[in-house]
């Protein structure tokens, strides 16, 4: 998220694609309503009429899986009216006329035939977020849970860079996150492909790292496979320097063919830690997997649905955690502000919290004290405060550095400081700090950066919290420059692009001399990121220049598998009269480890006896896989039964009236029985289902299953059990929002 939920406050337009924020964020909505009450125009893109819908100045309804299709039609019409900030992207934009060149194909009859949404309605979305300028855009799942996902997400930034609406108040590309420490977690990459801070996995990365922990790199080294599985530019690679399997694709990793696996073998042991199996697709498939595992552990307050979705007889072990009620310390909010908490209640009955669980396991293999080295340890407790230090001594990336613990308590006690639209404390004893110093929050704590409240923002000096894009893709392609031109942050020094700041670049430009001598000793040899003394970015900082350079935004990713987003119809398409155009990807031999199946899937026509399109998502009453507020009893009361929502059309071809129980089958050959609500919500042709359900599997009623006491008081059919393969081509993100099925009355 470049800006806030609060600096919408100050947008004129906000478009809302495959985001349904009355449901899944609803305090976040509120933040929209103040921008509508200071006359902002609202437009929703999405198959369904939803909630938040009903609050749009405009709805556009696409099908599912034609983001790109739609957003380039838009893009039509803002480059034919000539619409575009021709300045900002001169300046501050790489590769634009690539995406033009893409976007000139997008004519309104090729948009209308892909996307089903009308010229007229695509032209009136462009001229309202043409016209009223500063303007949000804001996405979630329904763009990101497809094979093209990263085509999508790429299409919406080239979108607001056209308009000029990054770097500015009132505008960004604002994503509305999950779970409440979602953008924290992958921060510290709790994730297969790349150490804390996205430093990756190279040799340079674990060296770096392992100088913060304060270990020997060789030890470190020692703790993975040496052989080599695969090639990296033609050269061997072990597997500490390649990403691991994805959470996405844990089930193939059990049942892949152990040749055709970039490691020595197959995963055996599987922990589920706070992870709700229901909500992966291929469910019929998961619990195959999980009756391959040696050994399945589930550390979470509920057993979920991994208690009941196996018929393993041994060798599976629920370890009871805690809930972030019983636990104190940082998370991150989708705005990059950290933010301090309190520990509510004492641990409940012998559930332990999360890090005291790891901690106990690292004692278990052996390494505990490697584990906590410069952390203090109570009773198995790993101190908070300590490992918030760590982290701060090693993020110098995405400035993870400046929210020492203490910082963090005095803007917690601090609150009613702060300005609820800036963020900025007006005053007080954070006077002039950005509301949880959101990142960058470059330097040590004691250089005092405020926090960085809006990315890419020129108007302000860095030090204030102002920025520039990265230059972290080189200076040059194909004898273009990357840097910016004309542009900078107000008080750069240097008054123009420029590279990264490293130690020879400080040399170069006569600043090396503003080091402290202890900082030399550090800095020498490294650049900003791999500094640990700061000392380089505070001197670039002082000059007014962001450490990591400063060039244009990237429209064209030519590290990706497609630079410029292209659409691409889903592998499972009813609409066989667009593959030829839009085909999906190759199959492809090694991605994260695995085989990916893309064309040999799209191949066969589904479409034929699974007509109709599935597509997933929320509701406001339940969470996730949901074994946590289906146990609710006042959310419970609320939303009874697991349901499909079909149009009145298809129910009526189909024999099927509301509230009747049905079948829904899909092309995988599973299907659940749940119940019909038959409404005009979804368009003819497609059919919605929510993913909070679980604890019955095709038609069969688990409860007894659960361990004594403790099943939710709803049960019902789990959506994923009918959806199918499908990963994004860059993170491997599952296909949730687009699948085939067929349905019939039970
Ligand atoms: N009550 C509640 N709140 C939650 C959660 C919860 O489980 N319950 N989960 C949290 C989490 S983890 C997340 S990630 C967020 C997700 O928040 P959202 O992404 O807003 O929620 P979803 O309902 O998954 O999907 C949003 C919309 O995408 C639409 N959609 C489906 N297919 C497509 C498509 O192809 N293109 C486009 N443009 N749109 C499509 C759906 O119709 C839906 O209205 O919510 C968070 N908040
Ligand atoms: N079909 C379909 N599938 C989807 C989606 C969709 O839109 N459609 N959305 C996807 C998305 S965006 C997401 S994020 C995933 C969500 O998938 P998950 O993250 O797997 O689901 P949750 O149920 O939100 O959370 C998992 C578990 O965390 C436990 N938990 C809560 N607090 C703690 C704690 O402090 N410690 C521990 N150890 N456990 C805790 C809860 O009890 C719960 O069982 O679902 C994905 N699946
Ligand atoms: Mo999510």
């Amino acid at each position: 998220m470049t800006n806030s939920y609060n600096d919408i406050h100050n947008s004129k337009a906000m478009l809302l694609i495959g985001s349904n924020p009355a449901e899944a964020h609803p305090v976040s909505l509120q933040h929209l309503f103040r921008a509508k009450e200071n006359g902002a125009k609202m437009l929703v893109i999405d198959p369904r009429y939803t909630r938040t819908a009903a609050h749009a100045d405009q709805f556009m309804r696409i099908r599912p899986g034609s983001d790109v299709a739609v957003i380039w039609g838009m893009m039509w019409h803002i480059f034919e009216n000539g619409w575009e900030d021709k300045k900002f992207i001169s300046q501050r934009v790489y590769g634009m006329d690539d995406v033009r060149a893409e976007v000139a194909k997008w004519t309104p009859d090729e948009v209308e035939r892909v996307s089903g949404a009308p010229e007229k309605e695509v032209r009136a979305a462009a001229e309202l977020m043409a016209k009223h300028k500063p303007g949000t855009f804001i996405w979630c799942m329904g763009g990101t849970q497809h094979t093209i996902g990263n085509n999508n997400t790429r299409a919406y930034c080239a979108f607001q860079l056209a308009l000029g609406n990054m770097g500015v108040s009132g505008g960004g590309a604002n994503i509305f996150r999950g779970h409440d420490n979602v953008q924290g977690a992958t921060d510290f990459c709790v994730l297969s492909h790349s150490l804390p801070g996205y430093y990756g996995l190279s040799a340079g990365a674990w060296k770096h790292w392992s100088k913060v922990w304060d270990l020997d790199y060789e030890w470190v080294k020692t703790r993975f496979d040496q052989d080599s599985y695969e090639e990296k530019k033609g050269k061997p690679v072990t597997p500490m320097n390649t990403p691991g399997v994805p959470v996405s694709r844990w089930i193939d990793s059990v049942l892949e063919d152990k040749n055709l696996f970039a490691q020595r073998d197959n995963v055996k042991a599987m922990f589920l830690w706070g992870h709700a199996p229901n909500s992966q697709t291929r469910g019929v498939e998961m619990k195959k997997a999980m009756e391959k595992l040696d050994m399945l552990v589930i550390i979470d307050p509920y057993p979920t649905a991994s208690a009941v979705m196996h018929d393993r007889k041994d060798g599976t072990y629920l370890l009871p955690a805690t809930t972030q009620f019983e636990t104190h310390g940082s998370v991150t909010a989708s705005n990059r502000s950290l933010q301090w908490r309190d520990r509510i209640i004492e641990p409940l009955f012998e559930s332990l919290p999360d890090h005291t669980i790891m901690y106990k396991f690292a004692k278990k293999f052996g390494y505990a004290d490697k584990l906590c080295k410069h952390i203090a340890v109570n009773n198995d407790e790993p101190v908070i405060e300590d490992i918030t230090r760590e982290f701060n001594k090693g993020m110098w990336t995405i400035g993870y550095t400046g929210q020492s613990p203490e910082r963090l308590k005095q803007h917690q006690q601090n609150w009613h400081t702060f300005n609820t639209t800036s963020l900025k404390a007006e005053g007080g004893p954070a006077n002039g700090d950005y509301y949880g110093m959101p990142w960058p929050c470059w330097g040590t704590a004691e250089m005092k950066h405020p926090g960085t409240p809006l990315l890419y923002d020129t108007s302000k000096p860095v030090a204030e919290g102002g920025l520039n894009f990265r230059a972290r893709f080189g200076v040059e392609r194909n004898g273009e420059t990357l840097l910016a031109e004309g542009s900078a942050p107000v008080g750069n020094e240097i008054g123009d692009g420029h590279p990264e700041f490293t130690a020879d670049l400080l040399k170069k430009l006569g600043w090396w001399d503003d080091l402290t001598a202890d900082e030399k000793a550090l800095a020498d040899g490294k650049n900003w990121k791999t500094d640990r003394s700061g000392g380089i970015q505070r001197v670039a900082i002082k000059h007014g220049c962001a450490p990591f350079g400063n060039a244009k935004a990237r429209a064209v990713v030519w590290t990706f598998p497609d630079p410029v987003p292209i659409h691409r119809e889903p592998l499972y398409t009813n609409r066989r009269d667009l593959v030829e155009k839009y085909p999906t990807y190759e199959d492809r031999k090694s991605h994260y480890r695995l085989p990916v199946r893309y064309q040999s899937i799209q191949a066969k026509n589904y479409a034929d006896d699974f007509p109709l399109i599935h597509t997933s998502g929320r509701l406001v009453e339940y969470e996730g896989g949901g074994d946590e507020s289906r146990s609710n009893p006042w959310l419970a009361e609320l939303q009874q039964e697991m349901f499909t929502e079909i149009n009145p059309v298809d129910a009526n071809n189909n024999n099927i009236q509301d509230g009747m129980a049905i079948w829904v089958e899909g092309p995988e050959g599973s299907r659940i029985r749940v119940k019909a609500m038959v409404t005009d919500r979804v368009a003819p042709g497609v059919v919605f289902s929510p993913f909070h359900f679980a604890g019955h599997m095709q038609g069969k009623d688990l409860r007894d299953k659960y361990p004594k006491g403790s099943d939710p008081y709803v049960l019902g059919e789990a959506a994923n059990t009918v959806f199918t393969y499908g990963y994004d081509s860059v993170t491997q993100m599952q296909e949730s929002k687009c699948t085939l099925c067929k349905i019939y009355p039970a």
